[in-house]
């Protein structure tokens, strides 16, 4: 396509004076590890504008470098930066190959640098581009965790005093070494921790016990107020999901996440036809025809799909629209996996979308923040986007060459009698 319209003197967020058309001069890739692995993509216009994407993909980064710098990177020179809904179809439909996550991260990435540089070309936040904010600030809920059930009270009650409405519960679980979400941190669990996977051991029989006890603690504890969320991490079958469901029933928690594996959608009708707890799925989903029948058929109540698994902005819209037909809400991933580049864009995104309904939030480090520069700010459990132009997260290069790419797998899970099971 071509662009032939001019328009002159819009501010581009960066003191620079920019004409239309704004075509794609140079774009590079930088991987990065200031605590982790990071892969930005940065898209620079020949207008002075640039604009940057995250790419990562936990333990499998070089893939997606490969990707962008081989067979998206070349097809990108020379286009107008402003038609990004032309661009997003081309490298979807274009590459014949459609859908996953190495090919849906790469386009994730140009996608929101194009919003990013369409954003500073006019002068405003990504948030005003969408359609502008339908609330103040953006509620986001992180991880309490602890090795048994005593430590992640006292966790979940530190969030609580930190002023968040809503906490993720994850306990250990005795005589399981190295059980889903419980960090060695508090505020930073980072899973992928090793160049090769480290071996985790699941036991289903022991989990169900403990996880209603968890809950019932907690709101002994804690009383009514608190929203509880609780992430089952694609472990069960859909019948222990669906008992599952109905044991925390008395907790209300605000959802259960990942309760079984979602490549079959149809197995969610099991569990829904047995519990009201409310159910959430789709960090791992990278398009709407990943969620179409969750959603149409009710099965789930929000739709974890990201910024950043899903396409970009402009493909996360399309889910977040579809779902709102059905009352479905959002509940963007926010794992430290997802860069500081992802959560500026999740919130723009955020503080936007009609049906909203949780933001993830795990900090990152102070190293991730310095070499990401953000607009957005943290305050008593909220997040807001800031008002800068494009999405508000830059990339210090400089800093970033200082961190250079250290291999890191996420863990794998075996049953306790060596059978491998779902991480
Ligand atoms: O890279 C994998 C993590 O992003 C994932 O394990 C975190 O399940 C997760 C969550 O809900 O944040
Ligand atoms: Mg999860």
């Amino acid at each position: 396509m071509s662009g032939s319209m001019t328009q002159a003197n819009v501010h581009s967020g960066q003191d620079a004076t920019v004409s239309f058309p704004m075509r794609i001069r140079d774009a590079r890739v930088v991987v990065t590890s200031p605590g982790r692995n990071f892969v930005t993509l940065k898209i620079e216009t020949d207008q002075g504008v640039y604009g940057i994407g995250d790419a990562t993909l936990n333990g499998r980064e070089k893939a997606v470098v490969a990707y962008l710098e081989h067979h998206v990177i070349p097809v990108l020179i020379g286009r107008d930066a402003r038609q990004i809904e032309d661009i997003w179809q081309f490298l979807y439909r274009g590459a014949y190959w459609r859908r996953g996550p190495v090919t849906m991260r790469a386009i994730a990435a140009v996608d929101v640098a194009l919003w990013d540089i369409k954003g500073k070309a006019l002068g405003a936040p990504i948030y005003d581009l969408l359609g502008g904010r339908s609330r103040d600030a953006v509620m986001v809920y992180g991880h309490a965790n602890g090795g048994d059930i005593p430590e992640t009270i006292d966790a979940v009650g530190r969030y609580l005093d930190a002023g968040y409405q809503a906490v993720r519960a994850q306990s250990g679980i005795p005589g399981l070494e190295l059980a889903y979400g419980v960090g060695r941190g508090e505020l930073h669990y980072e899973p992928a921790d090793a160049a090769l996977p480290t071996q985790s051991l699941w036991d289903t029989r022991k989990y169900m016990a403990l996880a209603p006890k968890l809950f019932e603690v907690l709101r002994d504890r804690f009383g009514p107020e608190p929203r509880f969320l609780h992430d089952v991490h694609h472990r069960l079958t859909p019948l222990e999901a669906a008992q599952l469901g109905k044991r925390l029933e008395p907790y209300d928690l605000f959802w259960i996440e990942d309760p079984t594996p979602a490549e079959n959608q149809e197995a969610f009708r099991l569990i829904r036809q047995h519990t009201t707890t409310p159910i959430a799925v789709g960090e791992v989903f990278n398009t709407i025809w990943d969620a179409k029948d969750l959603i149409q058929e009710q099965l789930i109540d929000f739709v974890r799909a990201s910024v950043l698994g899903a396409g970009g902005l402009t493909h996360l819209r399309r889910i977040a629209d579809f779902a709102a037909l059905w009352q479905v809400r959002t509940g963007c991933h926010g794992a430290t996996d997802l860069s500081p580049v992802t959560m500026g864009a999740a919130l723009h995104f955020d503080i936007w979308v009609p049906n909203f309904g949780m933001q993830e939030y795990m900090r990152h480090t102070a190293e991730t923040d310095a070499v990401f520069p953000h607009a957005y700010t943290f305050e008593r459990g909220f997040l807001r986007p800031g008002d800068a132009p494009g999405h508000g997260v830059d990339l210090d290069e400089v800093l970033a060459a200082r961190f250079p790419y250290e291999p890191r797998q996420l863990p794998v899970a075996r049953l306790t009698d060596g059978t491998m099971w779902n991480w």
